[in-house]
C-alpha cells in the first residue's frame, strides 16, 4: 500500500461539482454536463494523487452527494418510497438526498464528531437488500482506462447498519443491526465481482468502531470479516477506522483474516507493543498525518510513530488520519493568506505530499528537504509573536469561578419578566432571515471594495428595517434583525477577532452541493471592537418590541473552524469565551434587552467515547458561561441548539444556565419535549415548531396540535414559540407564510396557557 490516502475532497478545487449540481436541479443543464462535471473532477484527482507521489491511489471516493447514501444504494437499501417514484437511478438516488413533493427524503445527520452531513439509511425486516456494483466497478475501470489502478472504497457493512436507523414502519426493537448477515452477503457478492475485475485492493471503512460498541457487536464484526475474509475469490481488504482508537475492535479486526488495517494515530495511538498480537500478520496503515485539520505535520514526531509500530506489524503503509474530505483542496490556492501563516499549514494536496515524504523516509532511511523545511515552520510557529497575545493569557489567568456565574435563575426570571412583559408563550425566531440575492450581491461588493462603507451601511439598514417591519406585521413579540450582514454565523466573528485567518478557496463540502469555508483559529483570541453593536441597536432604534442580540457561542466557533492544536481546546474556548462576553456587556449597554449565544454544534464535539465526555462538557459548558455571565440579571439570555439527540447532553444544556434555549423539535413531532421536561429542565425552552430544513409551509392547525403537545409537558410561562432553526437558508415565499401560522397558532392556544 505504501503511501496512500483513505480519501480526498470531491466538491471540486473551484467548487465545480456544486454549481453542476445545482445547474442540474434549476433545469439550466442536464444529464450530459452533470455526468462530463463529476467525469472530470474524478479524473483530476486521481491524476493529482498519482502526480503527487502516492503508491496507492482510492476510487469510488467521489460522491455525487454523501458516500453513506452511496453504500446504501450499493446495497439496494432503497426505501419503498423512493422506489415507488419509478424514477431511474440518478432521479432515485437524488430523490433519497432532497426528498420530492411526495417524497420526504432521508434524514441528515453529523458525521461523527465533524461539520459533514450524511443521509441515514433507513432499513425495515423487510428491506431486500441486493447488490448493484455499478458504481465502484464504473469508477475502477474509469480510472483503468487513464492507466491509474486504484483501490475501491466503500462504507463497511457494519457500519452502515450501525449509521442506519430503523424504518418508519419496522416493528418496535427492530435495529437495522439485526440485518448485518443478510447484508454480509451481498458485500461477499460484491468483493467477488471487484475481483472478477481485477481489482486488488478494497478498502472498507469502519469508523463506527471508534465509538463505544457492546460486545455483541464486536463479535459481529469479527464475525463479518472471517466471512469476508475467508471468500475464495477476492481482492485483499484494508478495513480502515478514523476518528479515534479502535480499542477492543482492535484485537477483533487483527484475528480476521484481512489483510490490512488503517489506523488514526491523531486522533488515536500507536497500540502499546505486545497487546495487539495479531498485527504481526498485518499490514497496518498508519494515519499520521492529521486528515481533518490544516496544520504542517511535524514529520519528525510522525515518524518516530511510523517507526514505534513498525516491530508490532508484518508492514507499514502510510497515510492521513482519516479521509481528506474535511480539508480543503490547496493551499497554493490562497493568495492573501499572510505568507508566515501559510508556512505552518498543509491542506489536501500538501498533506498528500507530506505522507509521500513519510513514506519514503521509513522505506529507505531518506529524509526529503521537507523534513528541514517542517522542522523551520514548526519552530517559526512556536515562537511567532502573531500567535501570543499576554493581554489575553493574563486577562484568562485573572478569572475566578465567579465569572462564569449568574444569580440563582428563579430569581433572575422574575427581574425579566418585569422588564420584558411578554406575553405566555411569547413568539419570536432563530435569528437569521432568508438571504435575498441583492444582499449576498451587496456584500460581494462591499468585499471585492465596489461598494463603499456609507453606501454598505445604507444597504444593510434598508434590509434591517424592512425585516423589523415584516415582524411588527406578521405580530412577532421577540424580533431580530435577520442578520443580512453575515456570510456565515461563524466566519462572521472570525473575520471581526483578532487570531483568526479567514481563506479565499478553503471550501469544505458540508453535505450535497452545500460548502462551508472553516476559519483558521491560529493565535490568542481577542476582540479588538464591537462586532454586532452597530446592527442590533439600529434594529432596536426602529422598534417598541424587544430585539434580541445574536451571537455565536465559542464552542461552536471552534467546532466549525480549524482551530490550533499547540494548547489544549478548553483554553482556545475560554478565550474565544471572552470575545463574546465583551460583546454581550457591550450590547447590553446600548440597551439590548436579550441576548442569544448559539451553540448548534455543541452536541457535535461530544467525544465518540463515554469516558471522555465529562471533562469535554466540563470545558465546553464553562466555556458558554463565561461568555454569557457578564451580563446582568435582568438581561435576558437565550441560546440555540440543532439536532434532536438531546438525551445525551439535557443535564449539560441545564448546566448552560441560560434563560431560554431553543431546540429542534418539528420533525420529530415534540417528541423530546417530554424527555426535556422529565429530566427535570425548568428554564424557558422553546422547542421548534416549523421545520425549516424544507420548503413546507406548515398550517397553523398543525402548529396548534404542536403547541398543545409541547403545554402538556411544560407550564405556558416557559414555553417559546419558534421555528427549529435560523430561515436563512429558506425564501420570503415559505417563510412569510410559516410565520404567519406560527404566531396565529400562539394567539390560539395562549388562553389555555394563561
Ligand atoms: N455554518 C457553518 N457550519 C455549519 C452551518 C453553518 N454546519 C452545520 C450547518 N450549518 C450546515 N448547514 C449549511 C447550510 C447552508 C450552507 C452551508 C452549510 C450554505 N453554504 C453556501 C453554499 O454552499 O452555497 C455558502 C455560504 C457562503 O456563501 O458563505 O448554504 O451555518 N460554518
Ligand atoms: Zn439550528
Amino acid at each position: 500500500l505504501g503511501a496512500t490516502v483513505p480519501g480526498y475532497p470531491r466538491i471540486g478545487p473551484n467548487r465545480e461539482l456544486k454549481r453542476a449540481l445545482e445547474s442540474y436541479w434549476a433545469g439550466e443543464s442536464g444529464r450530459e454536463e452533470l455526468d462530463a462535471a463529476a467525469r472530470a473532477e474524478r479524473e483530476r484527482t486521481w491524476r493529482r494523487l498519482t502526480a503527487l507521489g502516492l503508491d496507492t491511489v482510492p476510487s469510488n471516493t467521489f460522491s455525487l452527494y454523501d458516500q453513506v447514501l452511496d453504500s446504501a444504494v450499493l446495497a439496494g437499501a432503497v426505501p419503498p418510497r423512493f422506489a415507488a417514484l419509478g424514477l431511474d437511478a440518478l432521479g432515485t438516488y437524488l430523490a433519497m438526498a432532497r426528498g420530492t413533493s411526495g417524497a420526504a427524503p432521508l434524514e441528515m445527520t453529523k458525521w461523527f464528531d465533524t461539520n459533514y452531513h450524511y443521509l441515514v439509511p433507513e432499513i425495515a425486516p423487510t428491506t431486500r437488500f441486493h447488490l448493484d456494483p455499478t458504481k465502484p466497478v464504473s469508477e475502477y475501470r474509469e480510472a483503468l482506462a487513464l492507466g491509474i489502478t486504484t483501490r475501491p472504497v466503500l462504507i463497511g457493512p457494519a457500519s452502515l447498519l450501525l449509521l442506519a436507523k430503523p424504518a418508519d414502519d419496522a416493528p418496535d426493537g427492530f435495529r437495522p443491526f439485526d440485518r448485518l448477515d443478510d447484508l454480509v452477503a451481498v458485500y461477499a457478492l460484491l468483493l467477488t465481482t471487484l475481483a472478477d475485475e481485477g481489482v486488488a485492493w478494497v478498502q472498507l471503512d469502519e469508523p463506527a468502531y471508534a465509538a463505544d460498541r457492546t460486545a455483541e457487536e464486536l463479535a459481529a464484526l469479527g464475525r463479518v470479516y472471517e466471512r469476508l475474509g475467508g471468500l475464495a475469490e477476492r481482492p485483499a481488504i484494508l478495513v480502515s477506522a478514523y476518528f479515534g482508537d479502535l480499542g477492543e475492535a482492535l484485537p477483533v479486526l487483527a484475528s480476521s483474516p484481512v489483510e490490512a488495517i488503517g489506523l488514526d494515530l491523531v486522533a488515536g495511538s500507536v497500540p502499546v507493543a505486545g497487546d495487539v498480537p495479531g498485527l504481526a500478520t498485518k499490514t497496518v496503515v498508519a494515519g499520521v498525518v492529521d486528515g481533518r485539520n490544516v496544520w504542517r505535520t511535524d514529520l519528525d514526531a510522525a515518524l518516530a510513530t511510523l517507526r514505534a509500530l513498525e516491530p508490532q506489524a508484518a508492514a507499514v503503509a502510510v497515510g492521513t488520519s482519516c479521509s481528506l474530505l474535511h480539508v480543503p483542496y490547496d493551499l497554493d490556492a490562497e493568495a492573501s493568506l499572510d505568507p508566515r501563516l501559510k508556512e505552518w499549514l498543509a491542506f489536501a494536496d500538501q498533506k498528500v505530499a507530506e505522507v509521500v515524504a513519510l513514506a519514503a523516509a521509513l522505506r529507505d532511511g531518506q529524509l526529503t528537504p521537507s523534513f528541514q523545511e517542517a522542522r523551520t515552520a514548526l519552530s517559526d510557529r512556536a515562537s511567532a509573536p502573531e500567535v501570543i497575545d499576554d493581554g489575553v493569557r493574563s486577562r484568562l489567568a485573572g478569572l475566578t469561578p465567579e465569572d462564569a456565574r449568574r444569580t440563582a435563575f428563579a430569581e433572575r426570571a422574575d427581574v425579566q419578566r418585569d422588564r420584558l412583559g411578554l406575553p405566555p408563550l411569547p413568539t419570536t425566531t432563530i435569528g437569521s432571515f432568508p438571504q435575498t440575492g441583492d444582499i449576498r450581491r451587496a456584500r460581494a461588493a462591499y468585499r471585492a471594495g465596489r461598494l463603499d462603507r456609507a453606501e454598505y451601511t445604507t444597504r444593510m439598514r434598508a434590509e434591517i428595517e424592512r425585516v423589523i417591519r415584516l415582524q411588527e406585521k406578521l405580530g412577532l413579540d421577540v424580533l431580530v434583525h435577520g442578520e443580512p450582514e453575515r456570510n456565515d454565523m461563524v466566519q462572521y466573528f472570525a473575520e471581526h477577532l483578532n487570531g483568526f485567518a479567514t481563506t479565499e478557496h478553503g471550501w469544505v463540502q458540508s453535505y450535497g452541493s452545500r460548502c462551508v469555508r472553516p476559519p483558521i483559529l491560529y493565535g490568542d483570541v481577542s476582540r479588538p471592537a464591537p462586532i454586532t453593536v452597530e446592527w442590533a441597536t439600529y434594529a432596536q432604534s426602529l422598534t417598541d418590541r424587544p430585539v434580541k442580540g445574536m451571537l455565536t457561542g465559542p464552542v461552536t466557533i471552534l467546532a466549525w473552524s480549524f482551530v490550533r492544536d499547540d494548547q489544549p481546546l478548553g483554553d482556545t474556548a475560554r478565550q474565544v469565551a471572552l470575545a463574546i462576553r465583551d460583546e454581550t456587556v457591550d450590547l447590553e449597554a446600548t440597551g439590548i434587552g436579550i441576548v442569544q449565544v448559539d451553540e448548534p454544534a455543541l452536541r457535535e464535539l461530544l467525544p465518540l467515547r463515554r469516558v471522555d465526555r465529562a471533562a469535554y462538557l466540563d470545558w465546553s459548558v464553562g466555556a458558554f458561561r463565561l461568555a454569557t455571565a457578564g451580563v446582568a440579571d435582568e438581561t435576558q439570555v437565550h441560546t440555540h441548539l440543532c439536532y434532536s439527540e438531546f438525551g445525551d447532553v439535557v443535564a449539560a444544556i441545564d448546566g448552560l444556565d441560560a434563560d431560554v434555549t431553543s431546540i429542534e423539535a418539528a420533525r420529530s413531532r415534540m417528541e423530546i419535549v417530554p424527555d426535556v421536561a422529565a429530566s427535570g429542565f425548568a428554564r424557558g425552552i422553546g422547542p421548534g415548531v416549523y421545520d425549516i430544513h424544507s420548503p413546507r409551509v406548515p398550517s397553523a392547525d398543525e402548529v396548534e396540535a404542536l403547541l398543545r403537545r409541547a403545554l402538556d409537558a411544560i407550564p405556558g410561562d416557559r414555553l417559546w414559540v419558534n421555528p427549529d432553526c435560523g430561515l436563512k437558508t429558506r425564501t420570503y415565499e415559505q417563510v412569510e407564510p410559516a410565520l404567519t401560522a406560527l404566531v396565529e397558532a400562539a394567539w390560539r392556544v395562549r388562553p389555555a396557557a394563561g
